[in-house]
């Protein structure tokens, strides 16, 4: 791996290349963009960045948003971009500032940019129709956004109208903090997104009508040969036979896929791949942000340690690990220290292993590593869907594997805490209740017995035998700011019908559900229950989500969770901010149904 070489030498399985690797060369087309110009500057190196989208410096910032032709596939597409550039340029700013950002609208189609976990007021949040007296910007109009900055680290802003997030507009915030931060020689964003040549409204409407559409991985004849070799023909029939029952399949990892999905690395294909330099000995931090639509990513740099300093923006107390998972809209700040002069690649493989995004650390723009082979796909077991663990002798390997975690996790928690049950910090005592609107054909699944899964990496990621990140390990490195105990506890499910495609919680689709009112002032609990299959991000905008990991001391803040499949997961909020809140699924194409408005009074 030492070798000079230009040459990527992928090692993955061709079975599995089937996903749009993308064009080497492709992104902005600075001929049929309306600002070649600004496309020009996001292509020049940058900071030591060989390529990827340009850095403005605020407090006042000029944003447009607009149409550009792009090419990542070999196919012509346009793209809606912000100052011409995809991602959209990184915004710097400095905590404590008031900052301005004149966004002003070039699409044809109403648009509004949201400031993704940064805590304003509500007329700020940028939501149409939910935050204060705010209804979008016009075409051609300008809506300026002021506010005071009352935090720093690494955050991102997208587009709240249409599915425009799909198309480009998306980028990242850094905030410098008036106090110390953490030294570093050199400071990456790294924005994961996932790019179609197919119009959003179009791969919607194909879910609609049928949700495997983007699912290549339907099992085979062969599937079943090695199924009954391994586990008999009785189990492999009646663990069938529950999947066919259920109307769903056990490879539903992602409902968008690889095969329309280009996954980009701060906007470059995996065939080209982002390139950031180093000098052996640095300490390089990378803040990494999942802007994707419908993507969740793996997260590693084989040959580097990373050690997390920060999630969703915040500070925590740093880990060591391997590689970590990325819930579409959360962000992690990792550093790591390369000591080799020699290249590494900063592999990001999708969830459902259907492709992955790619780019290199090198002391050398010539210099590549080697692209690693994709993990196995993973396959939905009994624990995904909330089944009580007695339930699990006909359970994939994954799943045997995961009752010694569970058992260690129990043991080991009880050993060093003594955790207050239903106390803050150590998440809900309540009984799992399932509404009256959690029936019906609206609904394909309930979770029996949701477990926190705090310990739990996620599917695919169990057992690999790389220290993956788990929320368990997130603690923050300031003490709890609020150590209320919680006054009271909403129960929210997360819900819905894979095969017809519709989304909801506690059963009832947003268009038909009354808003969650908060009292002004109030520490409560909210317990998400995941009755589906899928990991859903659930963003709360404008007040933070403490994410109950074990320690009242050091409860972390978060603005998305992830709720795995079949789990359930607890965090407090305290309701400190006025008005009106967007509160959903950050699934682009969940949050039509799985949402709510949020009221603070
Ligand atoms: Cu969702």
């Amino acid at each position: 791996m030492n070798r000079r070489s230009r040459i990527v030498t992928p090692t993955i399985n061709p079975a599995r290349r089937r996903f749009v690797q993308g064009l080497a060369g492709g992104g902005l087309l600075a001929g049929l963009g309306l600002r070649p110009d600004s496309a020009m500057a996001a292509m020049n190196a940058n900071n030591g960045q060989h390529n990827g989208p340009s850095t403005l410096h605020g407090p006042v910032f000029d944003l447009s948003i607009g149409q550009q032709g792009v090419n990542f596939t070999g196919s012509p597409a346009v793209a809606t971009t912000v100052n011409g550039s995809l991602p959209a340029p990184t915004l710097r700013w400095r905590e404590g500032d008031r900052v301005t950002l004149r966004v002003t609208n070039n699409l044809p189609v109403d648009s509004s940019i949201h400031w993704h976990g940064l805590i304003l007021p509500s007329a700020m949040d940028g939501v149409p129709h939910i935050s204060e007296g705010f209804r979008g910007i016009a075409p051609g109009q300008t809506f300026t956004y002021q506010f005071d900055t009352v935090q720093f680290g690494s955050y991102w802003y997208h587009s709240h109208s249409g599915f425009q997030e799909q198309t480009g507009v998306y980028g990242a915030i850094i905030i410098d903090p008036r106090g110390p931060d953490y030294r570093v020689d050199r400071d990456y964003v790294i924005t994961l997104s996932d790019w179609s040549d197919e119009q959003p409204e179009r791969i919607y409407a194909k879910l609609k009508k049928m949700s495997h559409y983007y699912n290549t991985r339907e099992r085979t004849v062969g599937d079943l040969f090695s199924q009954v070799r391994e586990q008999g023909v009785e189990r492999t029939f009646a663990d069938r036979q529950m999947w066919n029952d259920m109307r769903m399949s056990d490879r539903d990892i992602s409902d968008v896929t690889g095969m329309t999905y280009t996954f980009l690395m701060n906007g470059q294909t995996p065939a080209d791949g982002w390139t950031g330099l180093f000098k052996r000995g640095e300490r390089v931090r990378l803040r990494i942000v999942n802007a994707a639509a419908m993507t969740f990513f793996d997260v590693r740099i084989p040959g580097l340690k990373m050690t997390v300093v920060a999630s969703d923006g915040q500070d925590i107390e740093p880990v060591s690990v391997d590689e970590f998972r990325i819930g579409v809209a959360e962000t992690y700040d990792v550093i790591v220290e390369p000591k080799d002069d020699t290249a590494y690649t900063v592999f990001a493989q999708a969830i459902d292993r259907s492709g992955y995004a790619r780019g290199t650390l090198t002391p050398d723009p010539g210099l590549r590593a080697a692209v690693p082979a994709m993990d196995p796909a993973p396959i939905l077991g009994h624990m995904d869907m909330g089944m009580a663990m007695e339930g699990m002798d006909h359970s994939d390997h994954d799943m045997s594997a995961m009752s010694g975690d569970m058992a260690g996790m129990d043991h080991s928690q009880h050993n060093m805490a003594m955790p207050k049950p239903g106390g803050a910090g150590y998440g809900s005592a309540e009984p799992v209740v399932h509404g009256p609107a959690e029936s019906g054909p609206h609904i394909d699944m309930i979770a029996d017995a949701p477990k926190d899964q705090l310990n739990d990496p996620g599917i695919g990621l169990r057992n690999n035998g790389r220290a993956v990140l788990t929320y368990a390990d997130i603690k923050n490195r300031i003490k709890t700011p609020d150590p209320r105990e919680p006054s009271r506890e909403i129960q929210l499910h997360l819900t819905g019908n894979m095969a017809r495609y519709m989304w909801s919680m506690n059963g009832i689709k947003f268009a038909d559900a009354e808003p969650l009112r908060l009292k002004y002032g109030e520490r409560l609990r909210i317990t998400l229950v995941n009755d589906t299959m899928m990991n859903h991000p659930i963003h709360l905008h404008g007040m933070w989500s403490d994410l109950e990991t074990g320690d009242p001391n050091y409860i972390p803040r978060k603005h998305t969770v992830i709720v795995q499949p079949g789990s359930k997961i607890s965090y407090l909020v305290t309701a400190d901010a006025m008005g009106g809140w967007a509160y959903h699924c950050h699934l682009l194409y969940h949050m039509l149904g799985m949402f709510r408005t949020v009221i603070v009074s």
